[in-house]
């Protein structure tokens, strides 16, 4: 029988690979939601299509499992009617940054106070080994026979250089590192970026555990309100930095500056149906 404990389903049967990462990004996850003293009734993850979009089904929490690349829309909708709720929107890399790109770079516009969790294993994971927008040059697939021959879409930059309100990169190897910086993009009021270091140990022998951790270090010395400095930071190729690069709590998020939100932040469900508003309304359309 299935047993639930807090945001916890024991002896639910995952479809992951033995030694996925996303078993780590998953322990992160609820272990910030506890640290937060969130109840699992006050949070929604939304997620669309792949391996890392599976991750809410695993969890004792609200879920939308939509289209492929379609979660960033519903998780701005969902805070906008409901903004005392805790939302996350999470995938993978080819679901956010490749299918999802346009959302992305419009819900940086917007700045919704939603999390954005992105599992970043640099290959389409579910459809078994194909490269993904962040997958290296030169990275060899069975459809990619020759290496990919785009360069790799970089996330960070892209984000910093759009005006996003938080931007962090975390390697899952470091649970407590990652849980500490999805607890700090959480508690961000507006749009926070976590993009996740996750080795595919079947389908990504090149990005492996190792590999993260030869080729990654931790961001010191960094002034993560100085957005040139982050731009820099996120544009460093040779080892690639960890830690929070960027946030600025000066952003008014999107669902504050709904004239709806004004005066109550009470869900649209709950609120009273105005009838002659909503005739007045309608007849306005008809003329
Ligand atoms: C519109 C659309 N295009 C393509 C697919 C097929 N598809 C499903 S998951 C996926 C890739 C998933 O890769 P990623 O988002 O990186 O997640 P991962 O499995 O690696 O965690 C693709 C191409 C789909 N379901 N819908
Ligand atoms: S295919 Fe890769 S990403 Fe998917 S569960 Fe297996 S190891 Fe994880
Ligand atoms: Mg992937």
């Amino acid at each position: 029988m299935t047993k639930i404990k807090q945001f916890e389903i024991e002896q639910v049967k995952t479809a992951w690979c033995p030694g996925c990462g996303n078993f780590m990004i998953l322990k992160a996850l609820q272990q910030a939601l506890k640290e937060l003293s969130l109840k699992p009734q006050q949070v929604v993850i939304v997620s669309g299509i792949g391996q890392a979009a599976k991750t809410p089904h695993y969890l004792n929490v609200n879920m939308f499992n939509g289209l492929h690349g379609r979660a960033l829309p519903p998780a701005t909708a969902i805070k906008a009617c409901n903004p005392e709720l805790t939302v996350i929107a999470e995938g993978g890399d080819g679901d956010m940054y490749g299918e999802g790109g346009n959302h992305f770079l419009h819900t940086i516009r917007r700045n919704p106070n939603i999390t954005h969790l992105v599992h970043n294993n640099m290959v389409y994971g579910l459809t078994k080994g194909q490269a993904s927008p962040t997958s290296e040059f030169g990275f060899k697939t069975p459809v990619q026979t020759d290496g990919v021959i785009s360069e790799p879409v970089n996330p960070l930059a892209l984000a910093i250089s759009m005006g996003a309100s938080f931007v962090a990169r975390v390697f899952c190897g470091d649970t407590k590192k990652t849980a500490d910086i999805i607890k700090k993009a959480i508690q961000h009021s507006g749009y926070a970026l976590v993009d996740i270091f996750q080795p595919c140990v079947t389908f990504n022998k090149v990005n492996t555990f190792k590999w993260f951790k030869e080729h990654t270090y931790d961001l010191e010395d960094h002034d993560s309100h100085d957005r040139n400095q982050a731009l820099k930071r996120a544009m460093e190729k040779e080892k690639l930095p960890l830690g929070i690069f960027y946030q600025n709590e000066d952003k008014n998020p999107f669902e504050q500056q709904l004239s709806v939100h004004e005066n109550k932040k009470t869900p649209f469900i709950m609120r009273e149906l105005n009838r002659q508003k909503l005739k007045e309304l309608l007849k306005s359309k008809q003329s």
